[in-house]
């Protein structure tokens, strides 16, 4: 018996060195301890032996080195399978193209730089100003004193400091004199906000322009030129404005100059609250109060200013009946700016 046990450990031994796949290994379990596999023989057998016990542990050692040495081979040949998918699988490939969808700029993005690149062209420099400012920059150093009414049409977000968050570019103006002084000639983009309920033409969170042009004998012509420019160069066609007497602290003469709706044509909407007109650009001859307070001289200087109402022009320019779709975050709405 322990010969033939011995005979049948060698035997396994080669047969399960050749065993390359799973088929062979199952045909090599089947046949020793397979229902009538060398193992059963051998248990057969034992009824011939004499001491039953030893052979019977003999026995049994082999089935359990037989189990044992067919599951560790079968184990062996999963992790090898998994390694040649691995390997043979696509890499990754960080030149390739992602599949992610391209963004494209927000149309005020695209409204602020195509102004900012005619005023440029007409000599002018862009700066940049805080959106959170202090009561003497939004308003005092405007003609705007404390309890002054027309604070009552620019009512804001204020911070437990005092400070406030600007409800126009005017804030600016200030720091921009004292900066360079005259002469000069300035844009200044940025964000406004106003506590006021939102519209199709309101916005609590909009964009405006200021413009700054500070010299010799600057007079009302001069404003209007610029504005002139800005305009056609902005819609490259005619479009139809208006200019009426409006008034603001910090300019004399102060003018209001309002835009044709192009979204009804004229006829009245709800984008220009059904009046055919939207006010896109207040401008004025900055008040001489404002100029000294800049630190300008006034016997020798004049200036004007103009307040570009830069998301309804965005909004006359490309067609955009409701001021709140640009804030909405809407990829739709947005997408179709991608080819612009
Ligand atoms: C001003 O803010 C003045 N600082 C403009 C100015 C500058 C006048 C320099 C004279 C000289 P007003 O509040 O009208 O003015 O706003 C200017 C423009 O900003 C408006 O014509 C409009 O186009 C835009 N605007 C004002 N409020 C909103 C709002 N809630 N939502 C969207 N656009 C607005």
């Amino acid at each position: 018996m322990k010969e033939r046990i011995e005979e049948l450990r060698s035997g396994f031994s080669l047969a399960l060195s050749a065993a390359t796949d799973d088929a062979a290994l199952e045909a090599l379990r089947v046949e020793y301890l397979g229902k009538k596999g060398h193992v059963a023989e051998l248990m057969k057998g034992l009824r011939d032996v004499e001491d039953k016990k030893a052979a019977g542990q003999l026995i049994n050692t082999l089935k359990c080195d037989v189990e044992a040495a067919i599951a560790e081979a079968k184990e062996i040949m999963r992790r090898a399978a998994i390694d040649r998918k691995v390997r043979s699988a696509k890499k990754y490939n960080p030149t390739l193209e992602g599949g992610a969808e391209l963004g494209s700029y927000h149309p005020i993005t695209l409204a602020t730089r195509e102004v900012e690149e005619i005023f440029i062209s007409m000599g002018f420099t862009i700066e940049n100003y805080n959106e959170i400012v202090n009561d003497y920059q939004c308003f005092e150093a405007l003609n705007i004193p404390k309890h002054h009414p027309a604070r009552d049409m620019q009512d804001t977000y204020y911070l437990d400091n005092g400070q406030l968050l600007k409800t126009h570019t005017s804030a600016a103006q200030n720091a921009i004199m004292k900066k360079y002084g005259a002469p000069l000639r300035a844009i200044f983009p940025g964000r406004c906000f106003r506590n006021e309920s939102t519209d199709a033409c309101h916005e609590n969170t909009f964009f405006q322009m200021e413009g700054m042009m500070i010299d010799e004998n600057i007079s009302i012509s001069n404003l209007i030129y610029f504005m002139k420019t800005m305009l056609s160069e902005v819609f490259k066609r005619d479009v139809k404005v208006r200019l009426r007497p409006g008034f603001f602290p910090f300019v004399e003469p102060g003018f209001e100059l309002d835009i044709n709706c192009e979204i009804c044509g004229g006829e009245g909407c709800p984008s220009c609250k059904n009046s055919g007109w939207l006010e896109l650009c207040p401008c004025g001859m900055i008040h001489p109060n404002v100029l000294r307070e800049g630190g300008i001289d006034t016997e020798k200087y004049t200036g004007f200013a103009f307040g570009l109402g830069l998301t309804r022009l965005a909004m006359m320019k490309y067609g955009v009946k409701d001021i709140r779709d640009f804030n909405s975050g809407s990829l739709k709405a947005l997408s179709q700016f991608k080819s612009i």
